[in-house]
């Protein structure tokens, strides 16, 4: 469990580092399964059969001599991440900071940017690029595969930011900052008054490997190039709450796996959203 004070230091900064929450036995099996996973390659798993729902370089298009590895829904196709998305204080933390007895994985996410050419990703929020959930409260968990430093490309995040509303638009101004020397150099964004935090203070956020750092759905976050000789491999959980809505107008990924109506409950949307919790107590792993 989460001590109130580190629930407290969420609620104030948007982010949070739970601490160790796998052995090196858990993280090499981790490591072990996403090398099988990048083996076989996105072409490799039958398409009538489990296979993630997205296996690509992300920054290919923009940047082709870059790559970050970006798998989502890893859990579909490894039992090690599908214990992983079930894992109790992980879990347990997620209900903690999002005040909920219910939680289902809204999706995964492998990034992985490989050593001396790891490429950016730009500063954004989570919530506002998930258009077809509603409320904005969902909260990730990132477990770090390995040492996330700022050497290696580690995440970066804007205190206080959750609490500023929709701020994506503005975000999407500072795609020019790629680099570890210029990534906290955001500009031209005045906070809302009487929002905790009075300035825009990005910081840079390394995660051991092994550790769970936790973010909202509004904070502020990306990561810059890792030009390092290290590897930077992570798995991002997202969870949404009992009350998530779906939402039928908006694109994404995931909309090919919810066959519900407007506004329509997403503990309904089926097999590709496991539930976790139910009524505060862990649900069991499915299969
Ligand atoms: O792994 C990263 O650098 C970014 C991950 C991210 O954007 C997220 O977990 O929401």
């Amino acid at each position: 469990m989460l001590t109130d004070s580190q629930v407290a230091e969420f609620n104030r900064n948007g982010f949070l580092n739970g601490g160790r929450v796998l052995d090196d036995t858990g993280v090499q099996e981790l490591r072990d399964e996403l090398k099988r996973v990048l083996d076989t390659g996105p072409e490799g798993f039958p398409e009538d059969g489990p296979r993630p729902v997205l296996f690509h370089n992300m920054v290919r298009d923009r940047e082709p001599e870059r790559c970050v590895w970006q798998i989502v829904n890893i859990w579909e196709v490894s039992g090690a991440y599908q214990r992983l998305i079930h894992h109790p204080f992980i879990v347990g933390a997620i209900s903690q900071l999002t005040e909920a007895d219910e939680l289902m994985v809204w999706h995964d996410q492998i990034q992985y940017k490989p050593a001396g050419y790891g490429g950016v990703t730009s500063w954004h929020q989570d919530a506002p690029l998930w258009p077809i959930i509603r409320p904005m409260t969902p909260v990730s968990a990132w477990v770090a595969l390995d040492d996330a430093t700022v050497e290696n490309g580690c995440m970066w995040m804007t205190p206080g930011s959750h609490r500023w509303g929709n701020q994506i638009e503005f975000l999407r101004t500072q795609a020019h900052l790629k680099q570890t020397e210029d990534f906290g150099r955001i500009e031209g964004f005045t906070p809302p008054d009487g929002n905790g935090a009075e300035k825009v203070a990005p910081r840079p956020w390394p995660v051991m490997a092994g550790e769970v750092s936790f973010h909202h759905s509004l904070t502020w976050h990306g990561s810059p190039f890792n030009r390092s000789q290290q590897p930077r491999r992570a798995i991002a959980m997202h969870y949404m709450t009992g009350e998530s809505r779906f939402v039928a107008s908006g694109q994404h990924v995931m909309k090919a796996f919810v066959d519900l109506p407007d506004g329509a409950p997403m503990n309904q949307a089926g097999a590709h959203f496991p539930r976790v919790m139910k009524n505060g107590k862990p649900a069991a792993l499915a299969g």
